[in-house]
């Protein structure tokens, strides 16, 4: 998969080479590359920004160069092979269903928005999807984007440890995670429950089931209403 991010922060990215995600950059899993509005800004000192048409406080990312960025992210490509994304408190917001789907496409282009948003002949003109990563306000897309861009390589083939590891994740099947436990055996005089000890894995898998139902029921009961009606 090939992931382009248009913004005029690329320096923020420096989280999504390490770790995991870093590791699959290295063999070639996924592909980053970084396009800068400002390299194709048509004004002297390079601004993106300016100021907003009928008055008000705060300025708006001008139209022209981000349409140039995503055209030179896009250009060599075949027309419609993509996901243009622009990442907005205005769009639906992320979960694991459309994180699974995203997964599936070969080039993703993320835009990050900055000061009050981007001028609205950018969405007009090209029709990005808007995906919001929580009915929250940040100073820019580029968290955001990082957000969606680790949510997706998680679920590449061959990043995270198999595919069962991500299939039985929390919000996998729309429930939270059971518990999880790790040696030492005691810590501070806590034990890990009796039944992970058991080998027996039928019995193993109907505890975790229950386990997972029971936080989904105390922590996130939106979630289980969503569940009992198989979606
Ligand atoms: C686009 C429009 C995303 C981008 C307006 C982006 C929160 C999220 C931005 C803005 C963002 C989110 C500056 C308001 C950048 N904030 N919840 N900020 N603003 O996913």
């Amino acid at each position: 998969m090939r992931i382009d991010f248009i913004t005029t922060f690329p320096e923020m990215f420096a989280p999504v080479q390490t770790s995991i995600v870093g590791k699959a950059l290295e063999r070639g899993l996924v592909e980053i590359r970084f396009f800068n509005p400002r390299d194709f800004s048509k004004d002297p000192h390079r601004k993106t920004d300016d100021t907003q048409y009928g008055g008000s406080e705060g300025l708006v990312m001008a139209a022209p160069p981000l349409i140039e960025a995503v055209e030179a992210a896009r250009s060599g490509n075949p027309a419609g092979g993509d996901r243009l994304i622009l990442l907005s408190p205005q769009g639906k917001v992320l979960n694991q269903a459309q994180a699974k789907e995203l997964a599936q496409c070969a080039h993703l282009i993320l835009v990050c928005g900055h000061y009050k948003g981007v001028d609205e002949r950018f969405i007009d003109l090209l029709q990005p999807e808007e995906i919001s990563i929580g009915d929250f306000v940040l100073t820019g897309g580029e968290l955001p984007a990082m957000v969606v861009a680790d949510a997706v390589i998680r679920l590449l083939p061959n990043v995270v440890g198999g595919y069962a590891s991500v299939e039985e994740d929390s919000h996998y099947e729309g429930l939270l995670d059971c518990p999880r436990y790790t040696r030492p055996r005691v810590v501070r005089e806590l034990e890990v429950p009796q039944v992970l000890l058991s080998g027996n894995h039928a019995k193993i898998e109907a505890w975790r089931k229950r386990m997972a139902l029971e936080a989904t029921r105390r922590k996130r009961p939106d979630l289980l209403d969503r569940y009992a009606q198989g979606s």
